[in-house]
């Protein structure tokens, strides 16, 4: 399989977050793809290549002009009004207040944010920019034909929606490669999202649609960041209605549960006849992971792979959350090879 990489990415790192009351170094950090990076290597699992340049057009199909604007332009706005460390929003316009666009720098943050948790810094706006072209760039490959392919993005996209940043995702790469796929003529696109966390941005984005079924596996949102999306019965609406599932598990899940919840996704995506899936993979399911509460054994991640693999689908993997990051590398490839071995 074919991975696509950006060395981009190492302009992206923000310096703390607020967990648990507590400011903390970053868990979204450079070490991260560079692991996966390093294991895709070791393993030999294919040729690595760099992202072709598709321009601002395809993610602006998921983006709107004002948000990529305000997202590219933020850093040199807090440059010019002297601002010292990483760019945060600290105000949203929650129940209660009004969503309108101020003229303020951190006023426009909040308008296009939904938590704290995605600092923008001096290099955060090329790297998800490179990150997308990841995505896209895998996207083409299996356009032209190739069964699967690997887009190691980072940032990571599936919590940002059209005009929001949040939980470590500023542009939503798997989002901007299912709407490629439907551009370039496929007419239904599944998303399977395993990473621990709802992935709110894409459900948001798909919801009303019946060309893009979206499937997640995640923390319930009762007890678990994003908290005010995820739940069973959020089924999509209008023509949409019918083509968004969501499978909320309990902390502390196991395999067992999980593969469960993955059998009943997979046979979701089977019977919708999709044309190609675009897996949203996080592996921030692992029993170590410092952030997360579900107890996936590295083992585990191979027959996640081989599940996946059984869809028998053009597959596009984007990477998304996980945090061990010792075993981030071992974990994410082993979805790859359970993948590959399964076809053989
Ligand atoms: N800053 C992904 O896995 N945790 N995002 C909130 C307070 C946010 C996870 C803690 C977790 C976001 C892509
Ligand atoms: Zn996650």
């Amino acid at each position: 399989m074919l991975t696509y990489y950006s060395d981009d990415h190492h302009l992206h790192h923000g310096s703390c977050e607020l967990i648990d009351g507590q400011l903390m170094p970053c868990f979204e950090k450079p070490q991260r793809a560079d692991h996966i990076l390093q294991r895709v290597k070791d393993r030999q699992l294919g040729e690595v290549r760099a992202p072709k340049d598709f321009g601002r057009a395809p993610i602006e199909r998921i983006h709107s002009a004002a948000y990529l604007e305000f997202f590219a332009s933020a850093w040199a706005r807090w440059q010019a009004q002297n601002g010292t460390g990483d760019l945060l929003p600290y105000t949203w316009p929650a129940r209660t207040l009004r969503a309108v666009l101020p003229s303020s720098l951190h006023g426009q943050f909040g308008y296009y944010s939904f938590d704290a948790g995605a600092p923008i810094t001096a290099g955060t706006w090329q790297a998800a920019y490179s990150a997308a072209q990841v995505a896209l760039s895998a996207q083409a490959h299996i356009a032209g034909g190739a069964h699967s392919a690997f887009a190691l993005c980072r940032p990571p996209g599936h919590h940002a929606a059209g005009e929001l940043m949040g939980g470590y995702c500023y542009l939503n790469n798997a989002a901007i490669a299912a709407q490629a796929f439907l551009d370039q003529g496929y007419a239904r696109v599944a998303i399977l999202d395993v990473d621990y966390h709802h992935g709110n941005g894409t459900q948001d984005i798909f919801y009303a649609r019946s060309d893009v079924l979206f499937a997640s596996i995640h923390g319930d949102p009762l007890a678990e960041f994003p908290f005010f999306l995820g739940y069973a019965d959020e089924l999509g609406e209008g023509a949409g209605e019918g083509y968004n599932c969501n499978y909320p598990l309990p902390a502390g899940s196991t395999w067992e549960t999980w593969s469960a919840a993955l059998e009943q996704a997979c046979q979701r995506i089977a019977g919708y006849a999709a044309e190609v899936l675009v897996v949203s993979l996080g592996v921030d399911t692992f029993k170590d992971d410092p952030i997360s509460q579900f107890k996936l054994d590295s083992p585990d991640y191979l027959a996640m792979g081989r599940r996946i693999a059984a869809l028998g689908l053009p597959t596009l993997f984007v990477m998304e959350g996980g945090y061990a990051v010792e075993a981030i590398g071992v974990n994410a490839v082993n979805v790859l090879e359970g993948f590959e071995a399964a076809n053989l």
